[in-house]
C-alpha cells in the first residue's frame, strides 16, 4: 500500500451550491490530508486539457460549458491509497446511481452536475497536478498524526 496524492475538483455547481466546507469536511473526516489548496476559474483551454480523453465525445461542449461556468476549488489530498478512497468518498460519476453515504450519493442527482472530480489513476493524478498546481504550492505535511490513524506497512 502505498501514500498517495490526488487531484480533486469541487466544481462549479459544489462551489455555487455552498457546499465546498462540506465536501472538504468529509475528505478530512476520512482522514486525507489537504497538501494543494486553491480557487479558480477553469478556462476553455484548460478545460480541454484537462478532459483531454474526453474532447472529441459529443458529451464534451456541453461538459466544457458547465466546467468553466464559474470558480472550482482544486486541492492534492494524500493519504494511504489515496486516489482509490477519494473515487470511494465520491460515489459513481452518476450522481443518480452513487450510493447514499458518498459525496455525490448525499448531494447529486446528475451525471454532469456531479460536484466533485477525482483522479482516476496515478497516472491521471501527476498528470493532472502538473496542470493545477506548481511543486511548490504543494506542502509536505506533518506525519504527527500518522501513528494513530494508519499502521506504518499501510502507508510506505
Ligand atoms: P470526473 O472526471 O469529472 O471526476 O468524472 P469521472 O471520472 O467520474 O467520469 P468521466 O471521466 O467518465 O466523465 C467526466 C465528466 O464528464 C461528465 N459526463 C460524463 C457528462 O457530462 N456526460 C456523459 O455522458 C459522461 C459519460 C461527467 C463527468
Amino acid at each position: 500500500m502505498a501514500l498517495e496524492r490526488s487531484l480533486i475538483l469541487v466544481k462549479p455547481d459544489g462551489v455555487e451550491r455552498r457546499l465546498v466546507g462540506t465536501i472538504i469536511g468529509r475528505i478530512e473526516a476520512k482522514g486525507l490530508s489537504l497538501v494543494g489548496l486553491k480557487m479558480l476559474q477553469i478556462t476553455a483551454e484548460l478545460s480541454r486539457q484537462h478532459y483531454a480523453e474526453h474532447v472529441e465525445k459529443p458529451f464534451y461542449p456541453e461538459l466544457e460549458a458547465f466546467i468553466t461556468s464559474g470558480p472550482v476549488v482544486a486541492m492534492v489530498v494524500e493519504g494511504p491509497e489515496a486516489i482509490s478512497v477519494m473515487r470511494t468518498l465520491m460515489g459513481k460519476t452518476n450522481a443518480r446511481e452513487s450510493a447514499p453515504g458518498t459525496i455525490r450519493g448525499d448531494f447529486g442527482a446528475s451525471r454532469q452536475m456531479n460536484l466533485i472530480h477525482g483522479s482516476d489513476s496515478p497516472e491521471s493524478a501527476a498528470r493532472e497536478q502538473q496542470i493545477y498546481f506548481t511543486e511548490s504550492e504543494l506542502v509536505s505535511a506533518p506525519a504527527l498524526l500518522s501513528p494513530v490513524m494508519w499502521a506504518a506497512d499501510e502507508a510506505n
